[in-house]
């Protein structure tokens, strides 16, 4: 019985650092830092699992490190520990009924609520999208159109591909493939999708936050399907704007593209 409440004591303390740490991991690093509505719905499920996991790897952990430490066999003997047994059903079946619980959860919260939110914020967002944002993929470069605006493959001063998207609304993107299966993927924005060639597909984004690639490394574009040898470097810059400038930005682009042709 001693052992429990010591063992209980290490595991409830061990735990409680590791989701300190966890906490401070997650905040700290850029990589968790989203931007966007829906990036922020797989953000808390995955927040969600982390939390739960952590003391299940805790608990493993300090059961396997104690039982060694607490219950090995005397170094001056040359019998076996006495602390062994080969059946204990009270733990083998709280083992398996926590582990079906957890699971169980899991599949209810974040899986089918997870679910919901996002299907649910993708019919708000097919239902109020502002700006439409046509993506080309081609081996090996990105290429924007906003066909609103009648702007084709719009590029940045130094003449590179670039996204360009006001703040807070939320952007329908279509996306078609030239050639090969590519991935698009905005990572601070927490959603990516196969562009299929033959196909087109959709996807929406909301950004929550007037960023770019400069500031955040993870508010850029990058193909995720090994597409072939300069498949590491397709990527694209990305510039969230405040509303106004973004109208700045088109009124600008506008002009650009009367003046090329
Ligand atoms: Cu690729």
């Amino acid at each position: 019985m001693r052992h429990i409440w010591i063992f209980g004591a290490i595991w409830v303390v061990l735990t409680a650092i590791a989701e300190w740490a966890l906490s401070s991991y997650i905040a700290s690093d850029p990589f968790y830092s989203v931007e966007g509505v829906q990036a922020h719905i797989a953000l808390d499920a995955f927040d969600f699992l982390l939390r739960l996991v952590v003391p299940v790897g805790t608990f493993v952990t300090v059961f396997i490190l104690y039982s060694i430490l607490r219950f090995r066999a005397d170094r001056s003997s040359q019998q076996d520990s006495p602390h062994q047994f080969r059946y204990n059903p009270a733990f083998t079946w709280s083992w398996v009924g926590v582990s079906i619980a957890l699971n169980l959860l899991f599949v209810i919260h974040p899986g089918i609520t997870g679910l919901q939110q996002l299907w649910a914020s993708a019919a708000h967002a097919q239902a109020s999208s502002e700006v439409d944002v046509e993506v080309s993929a081609s081996q090996w470069e990105w290429q924007f159109s906003y066909p609103q605006y009648g702007l084709e493959d719009v590029v940045n001063q130094d003449g590179q591909d670039e996204l360009v998207l006001p703040e807070g609304k939320t952007v329908k993107f279509t996306l078609e493939s030239e050639d090969v299966v590519h991935g698009f993927w905005i990572p601070a924005l927490g959603q990516k999708k196969d562009v299929i060639p033959g196909m087109t597909r959709t996807i929406y984004f909301t950004p929550t936050v007037a960023d770019d690639t400069s500031h955040n490394p993870m508010m850029r574009v990058q193909c995720t399907v090994i597409c072939g040898a300069g498949h590491p470097y397709m990527e694209a810059d990305v510039r969230v704007l405040p509303q106004a400038q973004f109208d700045a930005w088109v009124q600008q682009q506008k002009k650009l593209s009367a003046s090329g042709s």
